[in-house]
């Protein structure tokens, strides 16, 4: 099965497009947790275990675990053995090199670590994403639109008749020989995420920007889904990781995904009810 095709059996049989995001920040740990042996993988492991009944997908956000050195890269590896199999993983590197570097990325993130995804920056050109998409069953995520402020810096940027997030649109398609392209497109710019999902209407998306950084759910469940309410998972990290400095951080987290879960639910009935009507 290629990457597309699984994205689609694991959202269905999870009967979810919420992808919970691993940020761990020791900084908003709780104070329990603080003094356990090892507080990154208790934190992360208690949150995997409360939440994985509502996600489509865990984004495994690197930086967070590079951060801790080796002792967090073990804590990455040992969080690979315990994510149960019907839940999609995402590798949050954004990388993209040259191409025998990109193939060596590829390798220790889709192979090595055995994720089922990564995140990749299309910067550097086709040699460099190319790497990334050798195994039909494993998908890239090419940063096409970001959420942050910045994105006015360069994907704005038109030659008059495209801008360049457009650019990265129309090329990624042509990428999708293996069916194993997705995109990120921020949900905080919700009248381009539905101008990227018109332009790309078979891939999936992977959508952050909802709950910290402030984009509205309904927008971005209407616009960034396809026309079946398919194909597009959103990510919320902070927004589900720290909503209790206490002892029940995760059943709270636990609580608040399914709650988000049920409420993209929700809007993707409505709006495909609304079409049939
Ligand atoms: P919260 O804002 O806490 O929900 O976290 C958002 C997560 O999505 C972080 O891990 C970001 O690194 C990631 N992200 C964005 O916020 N914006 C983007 O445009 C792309 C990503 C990403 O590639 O995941």
């Amino acid at each position: 099965m290629n990457f597309n095709q699984r994205f689609l059996s694991f959202t269905r049989q999870q009967n979810s497009l919420l992808c919970v995001g691993l940020d761990p920040d020791p900084k908003r740990f709780p104070q329990t947790l603080k003094r356990d042996a090892d507080p990154l993988l208790k934190f992360c492991t208690e949150i995997i275990d409360c939440t994985k009944h509502a996600a489509a997908a865990f984004k495994l956000n690197f930086a967070f675990f590079e951060a801790e050195g080796s002792r967090g890269y073990a804590v990455l590896e040992k969080l690979m053995q315990i994510i149960p199999p019907n839940v999609l993983t995402i590798a949050d590197a954004k990388r993209g090199d040259i191409g025998n570097s990109s193939d060596m990325y590829a390798r220790s993130i889709l192979q090595r670590l055995n994720f089922d995804a990564v995140t990749v920056n299309p910067y550097m050109g086709s040699d460099a994403v190319a790497p990334f998409l050798q195994w039909p069953e494993k998908g890239a995520f090419i940063l096409c639109l970001t959420s942050n402020p910045g994105t006015r810096d360069f994907q704005y940027f038109s030659d008059g008749q495209k801008k360049l997030y457009e650019k990265v649109t129309e090329n990624v398609t042509g990428w999708n020989g293996n069916q194993n392209c997705g995109l990120v497109v921020g949900a905080t710019q919700p009248g381009e995420l539905e101008k990227v999902r018109t332009a790309a209407p078979g891939l999936p998306f992977l959508i952050p920007g909802v709950g910290a950084q402030g984009a509205d759910l309904e927008t971005a469940v209407r616009n960034g889904t396809d026309p079946a309410g398919e194909l597009a998972l959103f990510n919320v990290s902070r927004g589900i990781l720290y909503q209790s400095a206490g002892d029940d951080f995760a059943e709270k987290a636990g609580r608040e995904a399914e709650k988000i879960k049920d409420q993209i639910n929700d809007i993707r009935k409505a709006k495909i009810n609304a079409a049939a009507n």
